[in-house]
Formats: structure tokens, sequence, C-alpha cells
């Protein structure tokens, strides 16, 4: 892979020529934000199980979740409590890849991302699939560190930032919608920074 060019995908939301969405202020550093204490997994010990409706379960190591096709993504980042930094760079692996591993059952319209340290989010479908949505290794041109999610977290870049979770673990494919950690705790359940869908 060294040398080779990745293949660039700009969150639609950095063309706004406003990119600052209503009751947010930036920031030029990314804090560090979650709601137990940092995960230490090794990539030994790490691994990605997608189920649920998909025809067939397949759980993934590190070497072979790192062997999928890698883009790089630019996008901006909008956390509820009302901060956002623009122009980030993240590399990883788009989750579109993810319907080449497995089949996905049409019955299925929501995931559930889980995470090392307990925690969950929900998404639909068409958010998760999302052009711009990517499992992450690789944050401003390094390796995430343990703080941001370090082997792999998700970026949901149009969704505030409590949607993208860290140390990923499994996704399963769902017919019905479940709310995640915060959403479940008064966090909105879709969370779209441009309406401030903040709390419910
Ligand atoms: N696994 C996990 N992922 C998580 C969280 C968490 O507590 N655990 N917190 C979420 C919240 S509320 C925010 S704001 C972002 C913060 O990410 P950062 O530390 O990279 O800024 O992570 C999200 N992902
Ligand atoms: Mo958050």
């Amino acid at each position: 892979m060294m040398g080779e060019t990745l293949k660039i995908i700009r969150s639609p939301d950095t063309l706004r020529t406003q990119r600052v969405p209503p009751g947010q202020r930036l920031v030029d550093k990314l804090p560090v934000l979650h709601y137990r204490q940092t995960m230490h997994i090794s990539p030994a010990n790490w691994s990605l199980t997608i189920s649920g409706l998909v025809k067939q379960e397949i759980t993934l190591n590190f070497q072979q979740f790192t062997a999928l096709p890698q883009v790089k993504l630019i996008a901006d980042i909008h956390c509820v409590t009302d901060w956002s930094i623009l122009n980030t760079i993240w590399e990883g692996v788009s989750t579109s890849e993810l319907k080449h591993l497995v089949q996905i059952l049409p019955a299925a319209k929501f995931v559930m991302i889980y995470s090392a340290d307990g925690y969950y989010t929900n998404l639909s479908l068409e958010d998760f699939f999302a052009e711009d949505v990517i499992l992450a290794m690789k944050f401003n041109e390094a390796t995430l560190t343990p703080e941001y999610g370090y082997p792999v977290r998700l970026i949901v870049p149009r969704l505030y930032f409590w949607k993208s979770a860290k140390w990923v673990k499994g996704i399963k494919f769902m017919a019905n919608d479940q709310p995640g950690f915060w959403e479940s705790r008064g966090y909105h359940n879709h969370g779209d920074p441009w309406l401030e869908e903040r709390y419910s």
C-alpha cells in the first residue's frame, strides 16, 4: 500500500458556504470525550463482528480488516456539546465495503454499532451507508490514538459526533430502530446538526 494514492471522499457538508451549524463554535483541536475510561486495545485482540439480518454473520480480525480497500475522508465534525472542527482528515474503510462482505437481508433498515467500552449507537441504513461514513483507522495522517478510538472507530460526519463510535467491535443489522446509549438518555434519536437535533 505504500505510496499508493487513496481515493478521496469529501463530506458534502464541507462544500457549504456557511460551514458552522447553528449554535456551534469552532475549535482547532479535537477534544477527547467518552462516557467511561479510554480503552487500550491491541490489534491481536480486536475483531469486528457483523451480525443480525445478514445471510451469514462474519467476524474479521485486524489483518483481514486492514486488507480491505481504504479511502481518505475530509469532513467537518460537530459535537452536540457545541464545538465544531473543520477539515478533519480520516482514513479507513468505507461502510459500503461491508456490502461486499455480507449479504444484508432486505428486512434490515437500521444498524446498532457496538463498542468495546460498552457504548452503542443506532443509525438508519441510509445514514450508515452515506458516502462519507467510514470505519477509520487514521486521523490527520496518523494512526488513531487510544483516546480517539484505536484501532477502529466510526466516523459519521453529518450527524452529531456521539454517533461516531470509538473502539468499534460489532455492527448489527436490525429491522426495527432501537435507541443507543445516549439516545436512550435524552439525546436525539437522529442528531442532524443543521436541524439542531440535539436532545429529545
Ligand atoms: N465507544 C465510545 N464511542 C464514543 C463515545 C463513548 O463514550 N464511547 N462517546 C461519543 C461522544 S459523546 C463523542 S462527543 C465522541 C468524542 O470523540 P473524540 O473523543 O474523538 O472527540 O465520541 C463518541 N463515541
Ligand atoms: Mo458527545
